[in-house]
């Protein structure tokens, strides 16, 4: 993974005009017309994140404002007061009524989004999804940060390796409804079943910290107080994990803690001694997984791609441009994008990424 310090130092220049996108309220903003990018004067693309108040949303969001407005486009960013699908439904209702061109949503809930995404794409509107992912059949395609059974995967060998190969490890994750942290669960789940080298570790619980910090926080305490023996907390939400770090530290508890976290969220928590409680953990930059949603945007709407597996797009100065439509693993024939690999964060390299997002 490369780091893209001009594409930060220009998000950092547009998270002024941000701020009044980020609190459960909208922005819109015109971009120069005539840069490079697709046909998009006049047209309009909007971004539905999870919920306001999640500097990872905030970040994703950025991205997306970037690569509208650097094309000409305008765009429209609404962060949803809580994360659940019927505050989506009524900002993206209104995202009909408006009538704009794309509207790319982070998905609270997979099913209860499909009928008002439906509704959108009726009208007209071009339908995708980042981050977390809605029912394939009422969406043109998903950009996906990084493939689930990858993501899968690094978390349970770094809960195998913290945990010593053998004991109690929970699961904090963000809602019961949160499509994408419930197929990293599942696919956790899945490989442990399937491997014999997984059979001494015990999943206790998965408990729900719904992306917010002081029900996260009351959420790793109870877990604390319920099992005794835990030895790792599991969590695959940035919002879980810094409110677990923070417990664990504040309480110098012997629990270990992985999982996704921001690199500015977790600095202070990440080292391999015991006064920190994250040995290591993964994520992938969410500024370029906005990006990637604002080219894909772009694409649908001037018919670059129509959403099918084996199109393809350019994305500018994106590492992986240009990028090809694949087969969800469903067998749906539904497509998604890959962004790329998650990445580990580390004692040896968090220093370095902790102001970039
Ligand atoms: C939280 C959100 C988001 C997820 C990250 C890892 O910020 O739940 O959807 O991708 O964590």
């Amino acid at each position: 993974m490369k780091k893209k310090v001009l594409s930060v130092l220009m998000c950092a220049a547009l998270a002024a005009t941000m701020l009044a996108g980020c609190g459960g309220s909208s922005s819109s903003s015109e971009g120069s017309t005539g840069a490079a990018g697709g046909d998009t004067s006049g047209k309009t693309y909007a971004i539905v994140t999870k919920s306001a108040g999640n500097p990872y949303n905030e970040k994703e969001a950025e991205g997306f404002q970037e690569v509208i407005e650097a094309a000409g486009g305008t765009c429209i960013v609404q962060n949803p007061e809580s994360a659940t699908a019927d505050a989506q439904i009524t900002v993206i209702q209104s995202l009909i009524s408006q009538g704009v061109d794309s509207i790319a949503i982070a998905a609270n809930d997979a099913n209860a989004l499909a009928s008002v995404c439906q509704e959108a794409m009726d009208a007209g509107i071009q339908v995708l999804t980042l981050d977390s992912d809605v029912n394939s059949a009422t969406r043109k395609t998903f950009c996906n940060q990084a493939g689930v059974q990858e993501v899968g995967q690094a978390l349970i060998d770094a809960v195998y390796d913290i945990a010593g190969g053998e004991g109690q490890y929970a699961i904090l994750s963000a809602t019961s409804q949160a499509t994408n942290q419930n197929a990293w669960i599942e696919a956790m789940k899945s490989i442990q079943e399937s491997d014999e080298k997984y059979s001494k570790l015990e999943l206790v619980e998965v408990a729900y910290g719904d992306d917010e910090p002081q029900k996260s926080t009351d959420q790793t305490q109870a877990l604390l107080q319920n099992y005794p023996d835990l030895k790792v907390i599991c969590a695959p939400t940035t919002v879980g994990i810094s409110a677990a770090a923070k417990v664990l530290q504040d309480q110098k508890s012997s629990v270990k803690l992985t999982g996704l976290g921001l690199p500015s969220e977790m600095a202070e928590y990440i080292g391999a001694d015991d006064a920190h409680s994250c040995p290591y953990m993964f994520l992938w930059n969410p500024i370029d997984l906005g990006k990637l949603a604002g080219y894909a945007s772009i694409a649908l709407v001037d018919g670059t791609i129509t959403g099918a597996a084996g199109d393809t797009f350019e994305a500018g100065d994106m590492e992986n441009s240009p990028y090809t439509l694949t087969e969800l693993a469903d067998g749906s024939g539904a497509s998604e994008i890959i962004l790329g690999p998650p990445f580990q964060f580390n004692p040896d390299n968090i220093e370095e990424w902790k102001s970039i997002y």
